[in-house]
């Protein structure tokens, strides 16, 4: 490495110490440290790591945020033991007023650099998209038309024990979600209820401003934009609840635009999905509500709103429910 000064400085006490291989020191004492820092996160943090393994796309977003730390910590060790080392070893001595040798580059140094931070990019370039397409998109809404698709059969029905992707509309309104399955008569509900180890097919939409469904656990954040159809796909991998929340200012009660959602076994689903279908059937609900589509218009709102109250006893602010022209008399 670098020289030592070639004459020794006025008033230096100490003759030209020979210098030892400080790249090489730092080299050795980064691979320990960096090693030691990676295998602790890898064993210790990973496991831990937000959304959890509820579902493949949020067992990929930990994977990915695990393999990004991963990533970062030698860079964050290699500077922080470079500043270490540097006031450590390379401090001015009491009584030495020297100056230091002057360098102009380093041909070693330079080619490191360049090819260290170029591999590092390109190594996220390739992981990021790699993981982008073996999730079907990553959990992310993806417009009405996506490139990837998740593995399963688009069906008119979907039946439990088959590979038959699951449809579920997401509608956001100031401020709730509700939620449709065009599978089962198109019937609507307050309550997300998703069968396990099953492709999901969320189509997430608005019916006033813009919101965003973000389902925390299942690793699923998609833009609900009124007239817009965002599709984003998931496989939920382990039962119990999960959070849904709004994820994009929406107004004053944005802050409450929450509730939780539910993955159950799959025949489970099928008796629920079937019982609310029944239900919604007999009591006219089904019948009043607009044709399942992709987006709604919103300025029939209120009408439709005050007729349901009428048909089924539905309560709540008129506009509840919505759709295009589509009027019941009562
Ligand atoms: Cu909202």
């Amino acid at each position: 490495m670098s020289s030592a000064a070639e004459t020794p400085a006025v008033g230096a006490e100490a003759p030209a110490r020979s210098e030892p291989a400080h790249g090489w020191r730092l080299f050795t004492i980064w691979l320990v440290l960096a090693l030691a820092a990676d295998l602790l996160i890898w064993f210790f943090l990973y496991p831990h790591l937000p959304p959890g393994r509820m579902s493949s796309s949020a067992t990929h977003q930990q994977f990915d945020i695990a393999v990004l730390i991963i990533t970062a910590t030698p860079v964050i060790v290699a500077v922080v033991l470079y500043f270490v080392y540097a006031i450590v070893v390379w401090r001015a001595r009491p009584g030495d007023d020297s100056d230091g040798p002057p360098i102009y580059g380093h041909t070693g140094v330079q080619a490191t650099w360049i090819i260290g931070t170029s591999a590092i990019v390109l190594w996220l370039f390739v992981f990021g998209t790699v993981e982008l397409i073996g999730p079907a998109g990553a959990g992310a809404g993806e417009g009405p038309s996506p490139i990837w698709k998740l593995a399963g059969h688009q069906t008119a029905t979907w039946t439990p024990g088959s590979n038959d992707m699951l449809q579920v509309q997401v509608i956001g309104q100031q401020w709730t979600w509700s939620y449709r399955y065009p599978q089962f008569g198109g019937f609507e509900t307050t309550q997300l209820m998703l069968p396990i180890d099953t492709p999901i097919t969320f189509h997430v939409t608005s019916l006033d401003v813009i919101h965003s469904f973000w389902a925390y656990q299942l690793g699923v954040k998609a833009d609900a934009n009124p007239a817009v159809d965002n599709v984003a796909y998931t496989t939920a991998k382990q039962m119990g609840s999960f959070v849904v929340r709004c994820s994009e200012l929406c107004g004053i009660w944005h802050g409450a635009m929450f509730d939780y959602g539910q993955v159950v076994p799959q025949s489970a689903f099928a008796a629920w999905a079937h019982a609310v279908q029944a239900k919604e059937q007999s009591d006219g609900l089904l019948a009043a509500l607009p044709p399942f589509a992709l987006t709604y218009d919103p300025t029939v709102i209120p009408q439709l709103g005050k007729a349901l109250v009428n048909v089924v006893g539905v309560t709540g602010a008129p506009g509840y429910y919505y759709g295009p022209a589509n009027p019941v008399t009562p």
